[in-house]
């Protein structure tokens, strides 16, 4: 029997990324310097959040503080952190962010190989009441060595993602990450030490869970199928392991990575017009590819999230994310045959 791999649990997030660990040749130095970066906004971002309810007490949004300087918001902050990092190196040409109307350019040299799709701070009406918040961010490769880089070029589908994460600021700060094949994994932010160590290696969702995440108040704007689907994972069937528990937080970071690692299924479903609320490009896409990099399923109910061709930077979609046979039960209701 060959000798079981050490674990690699504790070890640093620079090193496991400098090491090729995220299933990508350690060589490609742009790439994983990439990735860095990401680490080191979640850095700058989680100690701004931390500081979130005193920004408060020394005065409000748009507000002067005792200082008489003006606070700024938590969700601004961490896009101009974002943009300030990502602007650095010269890794990254563009960014569609969801705190910027318009697609930002950020380098404009050949060699800049790859754009960014971010969401800086999601759930940020969650701030003031001190629930999980998080950032969610995805990698693409640009297609061509062009300057710069054209709208257009982030109007692809979520399966070109070349690398996805997000980072929950919840009790405490976690980042999660996947290349794809490599495998999706977490790491927890020590504060004192200012180092994100591996916590989670191999994230594996279960084949199916035992609670379902959707904002139930919105259920007289659902499709019927929906409806019928909700009523059925509520019902007493012993042996097939219904009613399912409830849980929602209402930030889809805490919602999906809870989902992620205890299994079961998160929605936010089509109203009757068909949109839903959650954006493709930088929130759908992202969680979609970890999820799918996790044994999970990613849809919109009716097709794979990560096929969807984009027709606008900040487009809607219906988003169901689970566990495999939580998804499908889902899907078998949007089609009629639940
Ligand atoms: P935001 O981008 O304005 O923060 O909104 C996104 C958030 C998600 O985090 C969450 O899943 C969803 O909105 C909750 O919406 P609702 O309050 O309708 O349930
Ligand atoms: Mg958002």
């Amino acid at each position: 029997k060959p000798p079981e791999a050490p674990s690699r649990i504790g070890i640093t997030l620079e090193t496991y990324i400098l090491e090729g660990m995220l299933g990508f040749p350690a060589a490609t130095g742009a790439f994983t310097s990439l990735l860095n970066q990401f680490g080191l906004v979640a850095k700058l971002v989680t100690s701004k959040v931390r500081r979130a309810g005193l920004a408060n007490v020394l005065g409000y949004t748009g507000q002067t503080n005792v200082q008489g300087e003006v606070v700024q918001k938590l969700d601004e902050v961490a896009n101009e952190t974002l943009l300030s990092v990502l602007g650095r190196r010269g890794h990254c040409a563009a960014v569609v962010s969801e705190e910027l109307g318009e697609m930002r350019l950020l380098c404009t040299d050949p060699r800049a190989k790859y754009i960014v799709v971010v969401d800086p701070l999601d759930g940020s009406s969650n701030i003031d009441v001190n629930i999980s918040i998080g950032t969610i961010f995805g990698v693409l490769r640009k297609s061509d060595a062009k300057m710069g880089a054209d709208p257009s070029d982030f109007l692809r589908p979520g399966r070109d993602l070349v690398a996805a994460g997000y980072v929950l600021y919840g009790s405490s700060t976690l980042l999660v990450i996947t290349t794809g094949l490599g495998g999706v994994h977490g790491f927890t932010y020590d504060p004192t030490v200012g180092e994100f160590f591996l916590s989670h290696e191999n994230i594996r969702i279960p084949e199916r869970g035992s609670t379902y995440s959707i904002n139930e108040g919105h259920s007289a704007r659902w499709p019927e199928s929906v409806r019928r689907w909700n009523a059925w994972i509520k019902e007493d069937s012993k042996h097939e392991g219904r009613p399912y528990g409830a849980r929602y937080v209402g930030s889809l970071v805490a919602d999906a990575h809870r989902t992620l690692l205890k299994g079961g299924i998160f929605a936010y479903p089509a109203d009757r017009g068909g949109q839903g609320k959650l954006r493709l490009l930088y929130e759908a896409n992202p969680f979609a590819f970890i999820f799918e990099a996790a044994g999970g399923k990613a849809s919109t109910g009716a097709e794979r999230i990560l096929d969807r061709v984009p027709r606008s930077l900040h487009e809607r979609v219906p988003l169901v994310l689970g566990s495999p046979r939580d998804v499908e039960d889902f899907e078998q209701f949007v089609r009629g045959e639940g």
